[in-house]
């Protein structure tokens, strides 16, 4: 009887033993994982920040905080990109003949995640770019875009999203406004520091054209086809362009009242000078790009009040822009290859 207590109690104590070595274990096996860097592609997850969305300095929805934030590029990746990136062609072919479905363009672009996004995976992106297009009925376009320039962006290594700011209704089109309400809805998701705004209809012919911000505000479409490859004047700061968090907020934004056709790309150019900074630009060969020809659209006939607006924009820098902007979100939409904010701008 006692002979057979005391082994049973020996057994315990030694599954006692056994249970602290094991739980022991796997404490060190926990410790491990979470502090040495190159066990596991999981460890950046426990590293990575959560985002710090600072809130604009502005009225009505431009304020209200965001349903949803995109989570911080998980790379593994622990060098930042090279000032070269390796895979870049130059000069490229660009037309618009063949006809695209946006499921091809889909298919060619697998890396690309929902909502637009991509980063690269084998290094840490010097920017985070959101870039933006203003739009409207351009769904023929917008594929030609998608295809040509998600896979430059990839070449760029850039880490970027593509939002297409869908102006809702058909009042009159208001490019400014909507490329401001691109500016918050993107500054809402991420803390993107570069800002690229382009039209729809125009594509590089050379990836040497880098989509990302400089020291100074960067005109990237500089010798478009339809101008001969040339540039037309000296201030002329539209079709693409790229701007800082910090140069995009120094000259208050684009302006809200240009409705219609021309001017707020000149209005931005204005504002720039004023606040002492200059115009980047790649050379006339790197900077060739290709629009897309097209007749334009009935509600979005040249403003008659641009020359008038030009000649105020000393008033108006401070008091018309990302400070007064107001609007009403009607959707956002992640679709696989851009995010889609459809706007409601209200009219002149
Ligand atoms: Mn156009």
């Amino acid at each position: 009887m006692t002979g057979v207590t005391f082994s049973f109690g020996c057994f315990g104590r030694l599954c006692a033993l056994v249970t602290v070595l094991g739980v022991a274990q796997l404490l060190i096996a926990l410790v491990y994982i979470l502090y040495t860097e190159e066990t596991l592609s999981l460890v950046p997850f426990f590293y990575t920040p959560l985002l710090n969305i600072t809130r604009l300095p502005s009225n009505g929805s431009v304020d209200d905080m965001p349903s949803e934030t995109l989570t911080q590029a998980p790379s593994v990746a622990r060098e930042t990109c090279p000032e070269t990136p390796p895979h870049l062609v130059g000069p490229l072919t660009i037309n618009f003949t063949h006809s695209l479905s946006l499921e091809a363009v889909q298919k060619f672009n697998p890396e690309v995640m929902e909502g637009g996004r991509w980063w690269p995976k084998d290094c840490v992106a010097r920017q985070k770019v959101a870039i933006i297009i203003p739009f409207r009925h351009r769904e023929f376009h917008l594929r030609y875009w998608l295809h040509y320039l998600h896979p430059i962006l990839q070449r760029q290594q850039q880490e970027y999203a593509i939002y297409v700011i869908n102006q809702y209704g058909e009042t009159t089109f208001n490019r400014g406004m909507l490329m401001n309400v691109g500016y918050a809805e993107a500054r809402k998701q991420y803390d993107y520091d570069c800002f690229v705004f382009s039209d729809v209809d125009i594509v590089p012919m050379d990836d040497r054209n880098f989509y990302k911000c400089y020291s100074q505000p960067r005109h990237i479409s500089v010798a478009v086809d339809k101008f001969g490859f040339r540039l037309p004047y000296a201030q002329i700061f539209g079709g693409v362009t790229a701007l800082s968090l910090e140069q995009f907020t120094k000259i208050n934004g684009y302006p809200n009242n240009y409705w219609g056709w021309g001017g707020e790309d000149d209005d931005v150019s204005k504002r720039l000078s004023m606040r002492g900074m200059s115009i980047s630009r790649p050379d006339s060969q790197t900077g060739r790009c290709r629009m897309i020809k097209h007749q334009r659209e009935a509600h979005n006939a040249p403003n008659p009040k641009r020359f008038n607006n030009l000649s105020r924009t000393r008033q108006t820098i401070n008091s018309d822009g990302l400070n007064s902007l107001q609007y009403r979100v009607v959707s956002v939409e992640k679709n696989p290859l851009y995010t889609n904010v459809t706007v409601d701008i209200g009219k002149p």
